[in-house]
């Protein structure tokens, strides 16, 4: 089930329309404290009590898919994994933000960002057990399609942004990358673009330290990464990335100022990735567990889950029957998966085009002749 609309919270100042470039001198925006006390009672978005604990279940059913398909990688039961364990609050609070006639533009790690748009747990398994079936995006979710190759999304995001101000619609393009992704052309050119042409863009950049192996401070050598937007002519913020409040508080307004004709904003969201990069990394091979279990310190659910039990809406009880549940929808969603028929191999060369080009033609008969060959020996 997609998230219900949520109540917006509003800027606090008009700085959104003065397209100054200051929002990331004062550096990272926080609301919440690592011990989930607001630090910022005139930022604090005033969301319902029920709103908030939907938030907080979004973001523990997320915890919970992801220590399950982890574990169904390692079982061979799913083709490889992108983990998002430690991003939640990044990743539920910049959706959280975003209205249905906006449009969302993942890389391969944004599986909460999907879900809470509308699509399902079981599409995610489904794409990463192999099928691009899971990529099928329903009706009316303006979600588009996972990108793989590094910061291709950013160009589509700003295409689909400048065609909504072409086309005089009030939307807003929000593009999520990691901060690797700042050192391809495409960031370079998406940025541009849409600095020059004001279009409203949304960059969202997930900074969880690494891309794969490398650390961030081999990514680049400007002292943040939202500053960069300061050459593109627009602003750019850092913000905590794994306090809610402050990542829904700062997207929400550079959405808002996007819809609105202000143009585009960098989030630089400064968080962490707590396991592999994908099931095929080996994060012991380039970080030291200290310096894992430092950021531990900083989780965004136990930030949020004392933000809510300060508020006296939440308890051990409820805790552990929100885990249950988590547990329980998630396996649901596996059942689902794994009772969905098995793929044809062929379907790698027939899914892109209408009209099968004829060197994919060829490279399907070759392995059609070499697994026919195959098949007696076996
Ligand atoms: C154009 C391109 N180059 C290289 C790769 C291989 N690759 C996959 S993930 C990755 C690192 C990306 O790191 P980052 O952008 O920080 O995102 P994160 O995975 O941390 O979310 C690389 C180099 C790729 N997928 N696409």
């Amino acid at each position: 089930m997609a998230k219900s609309t949520p109540t917006k919270a509003k800027s606090t100042s008009d700085e959104s329309s003065k397209g100054d470039h200051s929002w990331s001198i004062e550096g990272p925006i926080q609301i919440l404290d690592p011990a989930g006390k607001v630090i910022d009672k005139e930022l604090e978005p005033k969301l319902p009590d029920d709103e908030l604990k939907e938030i907080y279940r979004w973001m523990v059913t997320a915890r919970s898919f992801d220590e399950r398909a982890l574990s169904l990688q390692r079982q061979g039961r799913l083709g490889t994994y992108a983990p998002l364990s430690g991003q939640e609050a990044a990743q539920v609070g910049s959706a959280w933000a975003l209205e249905q006639q906006d449009w969302m533009f993942p890389s391969y790690r944004e599986h909460a960002v999907q879900v809470v748009r509308g699509q399902r747990w079981v599409d995610i398994l489904t794409y990463w057990g192999g099928s691009e079936e899971g990529n099928r995006i329903p009706k009316n979710v303006n979600n588009f399609t996972i990108s793989i190759p590094i910061a291709t999304q950013i160009l589509h995001a700003m295409g689909a942004a400048w065609a909504g101000k072409l086309r005089g619609e009030k939307m807003a393009a929000i593009a999520y990358f990691g901060d690797g992704g700042t050192s391809e052309g495409d960031f370079h050119e998406g940025l541009n673009f849409a600095g020059v042409f004001k279009v409203g863009t949304v960059f969202f950049c997930q900074n969880n330290q690494y891309a794969i192996s490398v650390p961030r401070e081999r990514q680049t050598s400007s002292e943040t990464i939202a500053q960069k937007a300061i050459a593109y002519g627009f602003d750019g913020v850092q913000v905590d990335g794994n306090d809610f409040l402050a990542v829904y508080y700062i997207t929400n307004r550079a959405l808002e100022k996007a819809r609105s004709g202000g143009g585009p904003t960098l989030i630089e969201a400064i968080t962490y990735r707590f396991s592999h990069h994908t099931t095929a990394d080996d994060w012991t091979r380039y970080r030291s567990a200290a310096e894992v279990e430092e950021w531990k310190q900083k989780d965004p659910l136990i930030r949020f889950r004392k933000y809510l039990e300060n508020k006296k809406l939440w308890s051990d009880k409820d805790e552990q029957k929100l885990l249950e549940e988590a547990k329980a929808e998630v396996a649901k969603a596996v059942e689902e998966y794994e009772k969905l028929p098995e793929r044809d191999v062929e379907e790698i060369f027939k899914y892109t085009f209408a009209e099968m080009p004829w060197n994919l033609k060829e490279q399907l008969e070759d392995l059609r002749a070499y697994l026919k060959e195959k098949k007696p020996e076996e």
